[in-house]
Order: structure tokens, then sequence, then C-alpha cells
């Protein structure tokens, strides 16, 4: 992995993962590509593509000799509710391209899919690597149909495609943009700012988590596997810990106990009821060695140090 491309360089996972492939992996040159211009700080090249327009791709991928693309532009799942054919475009025709392009050459793709795969159908407890998925918003019918696309692009034309299945992501740097899983993120500014959030999900609402760091090692652990290791190249389900929303302000409250919490479900609710509560990780952690570092109490006690210093200095 020496010429990186990572698409959706500006969202809350490609900001972030810049920085740790050139710090942590030894990657030669990150390359971001991304349909807005760069963010502050501007300290490698941006290319400002819009990843559904398949020469102007293929002119980046030419130009600074990628050999892996982290193909991370997407549409999230309530903001692909309000505009399914905005997400089924980006994140269908997206992913397309980026396989066509890379056929035929040895240019490896890292592509995330999400708990979104599964519906209300799918088991809700420990749901296992392989079951019944059944998606019913467009972004999780994107992502199910995505994992299919690998698997065929990986069989029929040996290209090397990894994906893991990501729950809601928290991280302090860059905020989510759209997803259902935002109120886990959303949560620790109110408290810090106002000391009172409205949580746009039940009290009860439980989805799996995650912490960026987490994230972040996982799509370059899995890329940096042996291929013998990648037995699953639909996608693997990929977990760290599962809290209901209640438990998170609680969490919080341990460190700002005048923190309130109010939960007035909108309709994200149905979008989070139709996912799982505790995803089984077990194929990812025999396979590859994936494991996580932060539960609960870490990510909270993080969050709320390094957002206190971030919103001092704004
Ligand atoms: C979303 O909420 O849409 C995303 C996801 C779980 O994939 N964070």
């Amino acid at each position: 992995m020496k010429n990186v491309l990572v698409t959706g360089v500006n969202g809350q996972i490609g900001s972030e993962l810049s920085d740790l492939l050139e710090a942590k992996y030894n990657v030669d040159k990150v390359v971001g590509l991304d349909i807005r211009p760069s963010l502050p700080p501007y300290k490698r090249a941006h290319e400002i593509v819009d990843i559904t327009k398949k020469e102007a791709f293929r002119h980046v991928l030419e130009k600074h000799q990628i050999d892996t693309i982290f193909h991370l532009a997407s549409i999230l799942s309530a903001v692909g509710e309000k505009n399914p054919d905005q997400a089924w475009d980006i994140n269908m025709t997206g992913l397309k391209n980026v396989l066509d392009l890379v056929r035929g050459t040895a240019i490896k793709v890292f592509w995330p899919s999400s708990i979104a795969v599964f519906g209300p159908n799918s088991p809700k407890m420990n749901t296992p690597q392989d079951t019944i998925l059944g998606p019913t918003t467009m972004y999780g019918i994107t992502k199910n149909a995505g994992e299919l696309l690998c698997n065929y692009y990986f069989d029929k034309f040996d290209v090397d495609v990894r994906s893991v299945r990501y729950p809601g992501i928290i991280s302090y740097k860059t905020e989510p943009g759209g997803g259902t899983t935002d109120y886990a993120v959303e949560i620790f500014y109110e408290a810090i700012k106002h000391k009172v959030y409205t949580c746009f999900v039940t009290s009860q609402t439980c989805l799996p988590m995650m912490y960026m760091e987490d994230a972040l090692h996982a799509a370059a652990e899995v890329m940096f596997a042996d291929k013998a290791q990648i037995g699953v190249r639909t996608s693997y389900n990929l977990a760290a810990v599962s809290f209901t929303a209640e438990e998170l302000a609680e969490e919080i409250k341990k460190h700002i106990p005048d923190f309130h919490c109010n939960f007035v479900p909108d309709f994200r609710q149905k979008i989070a009821e139709s996912w799982p509560r505790v995803i089984d990780d077990s194929v990812a952690r025999k396979e590859w060695a994936w494991q996580h570092k932060y539960d609960l109490a870490a990510i909270t006690e993080d969050m709320l140090t390094q957002l206190k210093k971030k919103i001092k200095l704004n």
C-alpha cells in the first residue's frame, strides 16, 4: 500500500483515515477525493470529483498511480430516506465505477458496508455473519446490493475488494452527516454546550456502536491482512459495544451530573428498530484477528475530554 486514494475524504471516516494511514501504516501518499473542496488544514493532494463520473475518476487513478482505494463516499441512512434516488446513484454507481476501473489491475479496494444491511426479520441479538438480511431503507438496500457486487467482482474478475459492516461510529473530529446513529455523537456536543439534549430515538433503543479509533484500525487491518485470511468477500460483521440511548445518557451524567436527555423519536426510530441490537463478529475476530479497544466508559471519557478542547478552540 503506497499510493492510497480515499474517496469521501471530507466525511466522518475519511477525514481521519488519511492521517492514520500516513502516521501508523507507512503509506507514502494519501490522495483525498470528494465532491467538495478540501477541508483545512490543506496538507495533501485533493481531487474534486463526482464519483458517479467514471472518466474523471479514471483520470485520478492514473494521475496518482493509485494502488489502494478506500471508497468511503456514500449517502447515509436518514438522508437516503429523504432522497432515495440520490442514495442509489451515489452509493451504487459510485461503487460500480470503482470496481469496473480496478478490474484487471492490482488495485485493492476497501468499501464499508453497514449494520443497515439487516432488516426487521434479521435476528436482533448476536446477529450472525450469515443470516436473513432484508433491509428496508434505501441505504441498506444499496449496502446489501453493494456487498453482492463486491463478492461478484471478486469471484468473477479477481478484484481484491474487502469490506466490514460498520455499526454507528462515534467520533469528535468530524461530525457524521445524515445517519440514524448520529444521536450518539450529537448528544456529546449538546451535553457540553447546553447540558440538555433531545434525542431522536427512544430511551430503550439499543444499537451497535464503535469508537472512531477502532473503526479506522478495522479498515486498515482488514486491508493489510493476507489474502488467504479473507474468507468473506461480501462484508464482515464488525462490533465493539451495544448500548441503549438511556445508557449513553447515564454514562455522560457520570461526568456532567446536571445533564438531562429528553427522548422524542422521529422518523429515524423506525430505521433504528429495523437494525440489530447486538452483532456477532466472531468471524472477523477469527479470520483476521479483529479486536476492539474502546468500551462505553472509555468512549465517553475520551469524547468529553476531546470535545471540551475542541469546543473551547472554536
Ligand atoms: C447510519 O446511521 O446511517 C450509519 C450506519 C449505521 O451505517 N451510521
